[in-house]
């Protein structure tokens, strides 16, 4: 599971330039998702081989009220999910009453909380810190958030101090030989309800002490002999519990379930219609490139124009997935629950199914026999051979030459007949070009005084041969 990092201090200090710089290194996975106001967003960095959350949140004084109020709120429920916080203030600015206010705060929570004093380019960053030992917040580091500088080695730190989560092996064991299905959605859409549905009554608990990795909840249980892990992002442990249990909604919990998990399942309440959250859930999904099955749940007593109505939604709206199994569902009532195991399982086995480099490469072949690649001023467009690069999702690497110049329609032609033929269905599937290494590429071939002598002499001959040739033409006329 990911460690998470979050950056908290007064407005301007420079979360947000320390957040562009931690999650720069890869495609910052910025989520918008359900339940999150404008002030905080989630991306996911990397230092060295360790990933990591880091959530930005707004600016707080500490001392806001109203509306402001409820905004600073959701920045310090930031503080609850995180593992580490860290707390920025400005070297240059020096010591600001609402830092008193906000380290106040945190001295008050239970969590690694580091002082952080940006904006130490071009200053003595020892004056420039000299103001905050007094905040009882550990020693000061420096950093300069838009230089980089300081930066990495922060980062490393502090992760080094998140506590690796102890998992049972024999867990792990179990958990990793089974298909991990993370149940996700917006509040109130029927998660919990849903989970307990899906584990069902004749589940066969395979594993006691389930549950037992930090928040989230892993249940490994087994159906008609095969193993699964739900991954169960609503926060619901015991079903007696079911009824009480107020879902609370966490997009850190969220993100790292869908990175844990196989097979997502999103699911969508079909009496509200299809939502702009339910759609940012969606893509966040489809970008991390898990299997994915849809789930319109609440279609029970739902009227025919309703149903119509949602019907329509989804061809609109839900077009870009159009990868991915649908299933209405009542979690409730458990009408259609069952099958949704059919599309779950075949979700997984395309993920992770291997293709062999002739196989991909003869179905290359038969395709571009079929529809030539265009010409590209003046020569044809060369496909060699296609490899698998990786699993859930697929990756399908096609070489050969020129490729950049490969038009979207032809890749699109080549990427919907791989994906028809091998049947790829609930995964979104990776295709790469790659134009291959030619060895002489860029070397203008120089030749040797010897091999220029030759090249004359083939010269002459050719000509002296053309020479005969014309003049038997002529004879025989
Ligand atoms: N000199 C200097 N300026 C910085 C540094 N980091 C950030 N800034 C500047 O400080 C200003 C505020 O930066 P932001 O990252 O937007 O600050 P923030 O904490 O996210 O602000 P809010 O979201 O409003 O709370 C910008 O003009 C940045 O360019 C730094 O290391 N050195
Ligand atoms: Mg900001």
């Amino acid at each position: 599971m990911l460690p998470v990092i979050a950056l908290v201090g007064r407005p301007n200090v420079g979360k947000s330039t320390l957040f562009n710089r931690l999650t720069k290194s890869r495609d910052a996975l910025v989520a918008d998702l359900p339940g999150l106001t404008r002030d905080r967003k989630y991306g996911e960095g990397r230092v060295g081989e360790k990933d990591y959350i880091v959530v930005d949140t707004g600016g707080i004084t500490g001392d806001e009220k109203g509306i402001d109020y409820e905004m600073a709120r959701q920045s310090l429920q930031a503080v609850d999910e995180a593992d580490i916080v860290l707390f920025l203030v400005d070297g240059r600015a020096g010591l600001n009453p609402d830092d008193e206010r906000l380290a106040d705060y945190l001295r008050r929570k239970e969590k690694e909380c580091f002082l952080v004093v940006n904006k130490t380019d071009g200053i003595d960053p020892d004056v420039a810190m000299g103001d905050f030992h007094g905040l009882g917040l550990g020693a000061p580091t420096p950093i300069a958030a838009s230089h980089g500088r300081g930066v990495t080695a922060l980062i490393e730190y502090v992760l080094q101090l998140v506590p690796d989560v102890e998992v049972d092996k024999a867990l792990a064991d179990v958990i990793d030989k089974s298909v991990k299905i993370a149940v996700v959605g917006r509040p109130n859409v029927g998660k919990s309800t849903l989970v307990n549905r899906m584990l069902g009554e004749d589940r066969v608990v395979v594993f006691d002490k389930a549950g037992t990795t930090r928040d989230s909840v892993y249940i490994p249980y087994e159906r008609d002999g095969d193993a699964y892990t739900l991954i169960d992002t609503a926060g619901i442990r015991r079903r007696k519990n079911i009824k009480e249990a107020v879902e609370k909604f966490s997009i850190v919990k969220t993100l790292q379930a869908v990175r844990d998990a196989n097979v997502v399942v999103v699911v969508i309440d079909a009496r509200e219609g299809v939502t702009d959250q339910d759609l940012s859930m969606l893509s966040f999904v489809m970008d991390t490139g898990r299997s994915l099955v849809i789930s319109l749940n609440k279609w029970d007593g739902m009227d025919y124009e309703q149903k119509e109505r949602v019907r329509e939604q989804i061809r609109r709206k839900l077009e870009f997935a159009g990868f991915a199994r649908m299933h209405f569902i009542s979690a409730l009532h458990g009408s259609g629950v069952g099958d949704m195991y059919g599309s779950i399982d075949e979700a997984y086995q395309c993920a992770m199914e291997k293709w062999s480099t002739s196989k991909l490469t003869r179905l290359l072949e038969d395709m571009v026999a079929d529809h030539q690649p265009p010409m590209v001023s003046g020569r044809r467009i060369k496909l060699r051979y296609a490899h698998q690069g990786g699993s859930n999702p697929p990756i399908i690497v096609v070489h050969g030459n020129q490729t950049d110049s490969l038009p979207g329609s032809y890749k699109r032609y080549l990427e919907n007949k791989f994906t028809q033929v091998l049947a790829i269905k609930g995964t979104p599937v990776r295709f790469e070009f790659r134009t291959g290494d030619n060895p002489f590429e860029g070397k203008r071939n120089v030749l040797t005084p010897r091999q220029v002598a030759k090249k004359e002499r083939q010269g002459r001959h050719i000509q002296d041969l053309k020479k005969q040739a014309r003049k038997k033409s002529r004879k025989k006329k």
